[in-house]
């Protein structure tokens, strides 16, 4: 570890669940090192912190892959190599030799190949790391100043470009959405989500500082999953936001749970990204199937003011970017009332960067126009 030139750490939804996200952090910061997460791990180091890179994988962030692909170390603990994060596992990190910690032995080497693998819980196993670098000079600083340049060029040549903001008299983008639920509060909720492309952008946009404060149903890729598990939340941190991020065909698989939240009071907030379509679904055939839209788009949806009020809730129609930040606040404004806000965005949004199908993790659509 202390020999690398250009390391990266990869850590999963292990650190989240063992705990060990104190240690993580210790240990990344002594060494200096850059990180990125999965899906499963977001928050298990703080985001905001510029050693981390956000997630990695198909829909992971542009430094994120490019480091991994050419980082000549990686150290993973408690991720398990998901075929969303390696893309092709015959082109996964040409260049990297392997430290893979896991607290199950049948998880190391499944689908990538270990050069050093390390049997334990991820809390005791980082503790031992520390332990070992104490005291210790990492081998190569020049190596590893270098290694930031780069990275930092890789952040630089993207910012600003993720997306194009909507001008007046255009629909929202979803991306906005999520950024203004961010500021309004503060980066401090639990934030739920369904499956689709609500889920990357609420994983992508909200800036996650803590472990377990973004809860999703990842590689069971559960619609439905959002709004029970924010109603569960809620119930254990009632005076905390728990807010779910949904999009208007995975909410409408529990919806019924309304009449749940009304006999036992239960105050989450429910952010649709209505976009009016499977847009998942919508966005694979627009990409592989020449954009033949075939049952992934709804005529059929009902009114959901009127559905919300129905229960006897708050419903505030979002249309334009004047009124998102005045209808978040006040969805906001009481920790126990039920607030749905049904924010219609654009239909054509796509989410990127995106993975190219059998390629390396640096193959990387980046637009509708832009690839690697
Ligand atoms: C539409 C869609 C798109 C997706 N896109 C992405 C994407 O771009 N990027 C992405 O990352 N994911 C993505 N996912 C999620 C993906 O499918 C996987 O769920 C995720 O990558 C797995 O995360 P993980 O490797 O952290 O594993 P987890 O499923 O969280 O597994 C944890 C690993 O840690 C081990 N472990 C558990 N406890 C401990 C402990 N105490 N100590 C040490 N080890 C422990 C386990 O044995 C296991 O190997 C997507 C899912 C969907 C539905
Ligand atoms: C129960 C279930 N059925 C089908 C799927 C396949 N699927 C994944 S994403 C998606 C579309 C989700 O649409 P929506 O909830 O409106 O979210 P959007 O992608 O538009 O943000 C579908 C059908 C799934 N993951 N789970």
């Amino acid at each position: 570890m202390l020999k690398a030139k250009r390391p990266v750490f990869y850590t999963g939804g292990g650190v989240v669940t063992g705990k060990a996200s104190e240690g993580l952090t210790d240990l990344v910061k002594q060494l200096g090192y850059p990180i990125t997460t999965t899906l499963m791990g977001i928050g298990a180091y703080p985001q905001s912190d510029r050693q981390c890179l956000g997630w990695l994988g198909m829909h992971g962030s542009y430094e994120s892959n490019m480091a991994m692909h050419h980082a000549d170390l990686i150290i993973a603990i408690g991720a398990r190599f998901d075929d969303r994060v390696t893309n092709s596992t015959s082109k996964f990190c040409p260049t990297a030799k392997i430290i893979h910690v896991d607290v199950d032995p049948s998880s190391i080497s499944k689908t990538v190949r270990a050069d050093v693998p390390i049997v334990g819980p991820a809390s005791s196993v980082i503790n031992e790391m520390i332990s070992l670098v104490q005291g210790h000079k990492i081998a190569h600083p020049e190596a590893l100043t270098e290694w930031w340049e780069k990275i930092d060029g890789w952040r630089a040549d993207r910012e600003g470009k993720l997306y194009e903001p909507s001008k007046v008299g255009e629909a929202l983008k979803p991306q906005e959405v999520i950024e203004a639920l961010c500021r309004v509060t503060r980066g401090e909720a639990y934030v739920t989500t369904d499956v689709g492309q609500h889920q990357m952008f609420a994983a992508q946009y909200y800036k996650f500082d803590k472990p377990n404060r973004l809860i999703t149903s990842g590689g069971l890729g559960t619609m439905g999953f959002g709004f029970p598990a924010a109603m569960g939340i809620k119930q254990n941190y009632p005076d905390d936001d728990v807010v779910c991020v949904t999009g208007e065909g995975s909410f409408q698989m529990m919806m019924q749970e309304l009449s749940t939240c009304k006999q036992y009071g239960v105050g989450v907030k429910i952010v649709n990204l209505n976009n009016a379509s499977l847009g998942m679904v919508r966005q694979w055939q627009d990409l592989n199937y020449k954009s033949r839209h075939a049952h992934s788009y709804m005529e059929s949806l009902p009114d959901f003011h009127m559905l919300i009020e129905a229960y006897g809730f708050t419903a505030i129609t979002v249309n334009t970017l004047d009124e998102l930040e005045p209808a978040l606040e006040r969805a906001f404004a009481d920790k126990h009332e039920l607030v749905f806000l049904d924010v219609k965005v654009d239909p054509f949004e796509h989410v990127y960067p995106m993975q190219v199908p059998l390629g390396a993790m640096r193959d990387m659509l980046l637009s509708k126009t832009e690839r690697t």
